[in-house]
């Protein structure tokens, strides 16, 4: 495949002498023209062959040489301001995009990515970290090298928690496997691999031709009849089965399938709140989120009193099932995921995910249309009044009304994902938030990550003031990149959440300017909001900004939460 080696960037690179341009250039491209096939350079074909047009991240010594590759292949690098909001992005990027990829230097890069990689690996969502390292010429005596905590493999063993597969590419022999094999595994697990490049193997050739290897996982077929046989024979006797549908649709590519399967039959749809938005929330047979005790009741209802609930992709996390107050009968359920095949109490091995999903809606289910679905909350928000102080629900309300087609609603944690889980999200993946693993700070590199991925769409962040003191400076690559992300900061004055679990000094925080950013970072619109009144004017305004971001400090009681978070609040602190 012929590869563009010149670039718009190549031309940014100021201090570069032409010569050495030249053997970047060279090195960034697969073996061709006589140039050799080397480690660094195959990596960068491989992650285009996947996808992954950008990667996200800070440079360092051990890995700037594969920057100069990166800077000179097709592949965009995005600089972050902090490694952990690089992995946020990238994981962002990766839930838009399918693959995202993280670039950082050696430990004090790579182990300050660790906890968005943790989160991305709990939450599947397929991110390459990249990591450079000493040489390994350097490393003869065991030196002290700067960045070294223990001995040179202690990132490395350290990542191997955090994600599906490693490799150190330090030998041309295996070097160029082990970036198939690592890779294929990110795509096949839907998790984080991680890759460490000692800075002497970048230019490393090939001691051979290699040429790409890629396997095709099949299901075990008489397994994957015997469960759909069985599944189709329980929806079939079962007068209201009800399918609830979770994060793994999304990122293994099966909505189109989940619909049909729903539409052919008629079998109404809920989600998770990890996997909220998976469906249209506007289709007809969708009755909303399903979070046990959390949730609206007459959802909770139906599908606590179906014969047979689908969970198709759902993980059975404590937040997704509303704090474990869900009650599902396990032998009323078909549970598929791309690690468990459950039918009752029978367990199938050897199904993959797709093919159970894609199988069941072209079996022969026959089974009557239900005659009445739960009715859904009505739409119409509350009429207010400008002078009226904003509240949590009024906040959420208005969002509600003013979602518009293009935009993805990117929640953080605390109140803000709460009170979106009531959100009608027009569209399908359009809601992103660490629903599961729950890391604070999440929102605002996030959305970076989409806009990378995505320029057309516009996030819509809402963040609680404490998350947004964490990584708020990821602003600054919105105004570096002329992204125009619409930030709602709800500043309740510190951790509202925490707060309703346990009063105390420690959950309060500096109120900052919030709406005074853009004066730091010399871009961006902000506004200050304090009645339902200056709420409209500001996010009229906001989107009527496209060229740069906006942000609104929402001032709000610190006292005032979401109705699904009294609910949810109440149940947690029955366990503290
Ligand atoms: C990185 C991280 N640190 C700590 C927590 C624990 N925690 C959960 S919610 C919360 C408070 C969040 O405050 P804020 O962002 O202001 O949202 P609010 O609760 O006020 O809506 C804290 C500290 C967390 N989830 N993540
Ligand atoms: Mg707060």
């Amino acid at each position: 495949m012929a590869r563009k080696t010149t670039t718009r960037k190549q031309r940014q690179a100021p201090d570069r002498s032409p010569p050495r341009r030249k053997q970047l250039a060279a090195a960034a491209a697969p073996a061709r023209n006589g140039h050799p096939q080397t480690i660094g350079g195959y990596l960068i074909q491989r992650l285009q062959d996947y996808g992954v047009r950008d990667v996200f991240g800070i440079p360092g010594d051990f890995v700037l040489h594969f920057y100069g590759l990166l800077e000179n292949s097709p592949i965009r690098v995005i600089g972050t301001t902090r490694e952990d909001c690089a992995g946020y992005a990238a994981d962002a990027y990766a839930r838009v995009n399918g693959l995202g990829a993280v670039c950082v230097t050696y430990c004090v890069g790579g182990l300050s990515l660790c906890n968005s990689i943790a989160g991305a690996f709990a939450e599947k969502s397929p991110v390459v970290v990249i990591s450079g390292a000493p040489g390994i010429s350097e490393r003869v005596n065991d030196p002290l090298l700067h960045h070294r905590v223990r001995d040179f493999n202690t990132q490395h063993e350290v990542f191997q928690k955090i994600t599906v597969a490693t490799a150190t590419l330090d030998d041309p022999l295996t070097a160029f496997r082990e970036i198939d094999r690592c890779l294929e595994a990110a795509v096949r697990f839907k998790r984080p691999v991680y890759l460490e490049l000692p800075r002497d193997r970048v230019d490393t050739p090939a001691l051979y031709p290699h040429t790409p290897l890629t396997t095709n996982l099949q299901s075990n077929k008489d397994a994957l009849q015997a469960a759909l046989g069985e599944a189709t024979e329980r929806i079939n006797a079962a007068q209201r089965p009800v399918i609830i549908a979770g994060v793994e649709i999304h990122r293994f590519g099966l909505r189109e399938a989940v619909l049909k399967l729903a539409e052919a039959h008629d079998i109404p749809m809920c989600a998770t709140l990890l996997g909220k938005s998976v469906v249209s929330e506007r289709h007809p047979l969708y009755l909303g989120v399903y979070e046990g005790a959390m949730g609206r009741r007459e959802v909770t209802e139906y599908v606590e009193s179906s014969d047979c609930v689908i969970l198709l992709g759902t993980f059975m996390t404590d937040i997704n099932l509303g704090i474990f107050t869900a009650r599902l009968d396990p032998a009323r359920c078909v549970y598929v995921t791309s690690e468990k095949l459950r039918i009752g109490h029978h367990h199938f091995q050897d199904v993959l995910l797709g093919d159970f999903v894609k199988g069941l809606s072209k079996a022969p289910i026959k089974h009557a249309a239900p005659t009445k679905l739960p009715s859904r909350p009505e739409r119409k928000a509350k009429p207010w009044v400008a002078s009226e102080p904003v509240t949590s629900a009024g906040l959420f309300a208005f969002i509600d009304e003013f979602l518009a087609d293009e935009m993805v609603v990117v929640a953080d944690v605390g109140d803000c994902l709460f009170g979106s889980a009531d959100l009608t999200i027009h569209k399908h993946t359009e809601f992103i938030s660490p629903a599961y693993y729950t890391s604070m700070g999440f929102a605002i590199p996030a959305a970076i990550g989409v806009q990378v991925a995505n320029r057309k769409l516009r996030p819509l962040v809402v963040v609680g003031d404490g998350a947004f003191q964490m990584t708020s400076l990821e602003l600054s690559t919105a105004v570096r990149n002329k992204f125009n992300p619409i930030v709602i900061v709800l500043n309740n004055k510190g951790y509202t959440t925490e707060r309703f679990l346990q009063e105390g000094p420690f959950n309060d925080i500096l109120n900052w300017n919030y709406h005074r950013m853009p004066d730091l970072l010399g871009g961006g619109w902000g506004f200050e909001v304090r009645t339902m009144g200056d709420l409209k004017q500001s996010m009229q305004a906001a989107l009527a900004q496209q060229d740069a971001f906006s942000i609104l400090n929402v001032h709000l009681d610190p006292h005032d939460v979401s109705p699904a978070l009294q609910r949810l609040a109440a149940r947690m602190s029955k366990h503290i």
